[in-house]
């Protein structure tokens, strides 16, 4: 098995990297004391091409596939998980309407996302009564004349305040539609009438990420995709969106070992630094090793889903493991770091902040065992 990177995604992953020690990583303290969006970081993202990685030229994205992207995702986590998480969601909506788009949506909606003109994208699936089982979602939609219009509630929508298009999902089967059948994907437009954001939550982390409600109160939309086939969209994006969570996750969780190993040189206990005791290295030797093998994990699923091979359960299981690694390494990291890892001033404390999400969005953990578990069992 060759892991070697190919040219383009070497070149993909150093430009994500340099991007983010120079620019984002000085900046995400402020961005999560501040709980500031970082607008003039998301439009730096789109020069480089980053906001839509695995968008095919043609549209305006980079076409530097999914592994491509799976790196990124890992750099720019690294350095601010409030910035991935926008990245990931706006990534995951054009990837969603390159693949299921009319040419007329993808050419306008795609190429924006990709240039910056729109800051983001967002996912609203979620409903304050149906997270894990989207299937049971109220929000409706009906046509009048040409044109479709929504009414209903969505819930954690990512960048919601400022996204410049958002696929939205709503119910338009009649009774004999319901549950996951029933459910058709629409596109709405940042700023539509009828479209009505609610205040910003106050997160424990991503606190520079921008988390919403919105309420639909006969809101326009233009159907995405097959009507009545929304469902089947939600799952085959959530599978693609869980790699990049994965990375994301990968990105924090290397940070956080990455300051614990500088900690651990530095800081001296009974007269030696704390990484001469076997204590801190045995920590230091199973955060590395899980580490390691999400990554291992990511970059099978990427591969896969790169190759066009079915890879949702292998996206569950990447997302599943980096998450709760993330998790637990996080943590470990406060720990070696004492007293200090417990204060504001030290970024391991937003790690531990940042991390705690990755294994509940784009579908808790229990979700992901569920997925794993289907597949298992054929
Ligand atoms: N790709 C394509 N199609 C899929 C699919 C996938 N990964 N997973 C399911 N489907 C299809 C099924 O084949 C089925 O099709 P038919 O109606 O033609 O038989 C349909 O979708 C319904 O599937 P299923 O019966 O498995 O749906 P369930 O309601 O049992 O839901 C889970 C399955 C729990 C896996 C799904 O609801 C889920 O992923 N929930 C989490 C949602 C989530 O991540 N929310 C976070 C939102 S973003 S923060």
């Amino acid at each position: 098995m060759d892991l070697t990177l190919s040219e383009t995604q070497a070149m993909v992953q150093q430009t994500a990297r340099d991007f983010a020690t120079r620019v984002i990583a000085p900046k995400a303290h402020e961005i999560d004391e501040e709980e500031r969006f970082p607008f003039e970081i998301l439009k730096g993202l789109a020069e480089l091409g980053l906001m839509a990685v695995n968008v095919p030229e043609s549209l305006g994205g980079s076409g530097a596939g999914v592994v491509s992207y799976a790196l990124a995702m890992q750099e720019v986590a690294h350095a601010c998980a409030s910035t991935a998480v926008t990245m990931a969601v706006s990534n995951m909506v054009g990837e969603v309407i390159a693949h299921f788009g009319t040419d007329a949506q993808k050419n306008v909606h795609c190429r924006k996302l990709a240039n910056g003109d729109y800051v983001a994208g967002s996912f609203a699936l979620s409903e304050p009564e149906a997270g894990s089982d989207p299937g049971g979602m109220r929000t409706t939609a009906r046509q009048e004349g040409d044109a479709w219009v929504l009414d209903g509630a969505k819930q954690w929508i990512t960048s919601g305040a400022h996204a410049g298009v958002m696929v939205v999902w709503a119910r338009t089967g009649g009774l004999e539609l319901k549950g996951t059948r029933g459910i058709s994907c629409f596109l709405v437009e940042g700023g539509a009438k009828g479209l009505k954001i609610g205040r910003a939550e106050d997160k424990m982390g991503l606190r520079g990420s921008n988390t919403v409600p919105l309420e639909l109160d006969g809101c326009r939309g233009e159907l995405l995709g097959q009507l009545n086939g929304g469902f089947k969209i939600a799952m085959m994006a959530l599978d693609g969106g869980r790699i990049g969570i994965s990375s994301q996750a990968i990105g924090i969780a290397r940070a956080a070992l990455e300051e614990s190993v500088r900690y651990a040189k530095e800081r001296k206990a009974f007269g030696k630094p704390i990484g001469e005791f076997q204590a801190m290295q045995w920590k230091l030797a199973d955060m590395k090793t899980q580490l390691d093998a999400a990554h291992l994990l990511a970059m099978r699923a990427a591969s896969l889903k790169e190759a066009g091979k079915n890879f949702s359960s292998e996206a569950s299981m990447s997302k599943l493991f980096a998450s709760e690694m993330a998790v637990r390494v996080c943590n470990d990291a406060v720990q070696i770091h004492g007293g200090y890892g417990y204060m504001r001033e030290f970024p391991a404390e937003r790690h531990l902040r940042d991390a705690r999400v990755t294994t509940i969005y784009e579908g808790t953990s229990e979700v992901q065992r569920i997925v794993i578990a289907r597949s298992t069992l054929g």
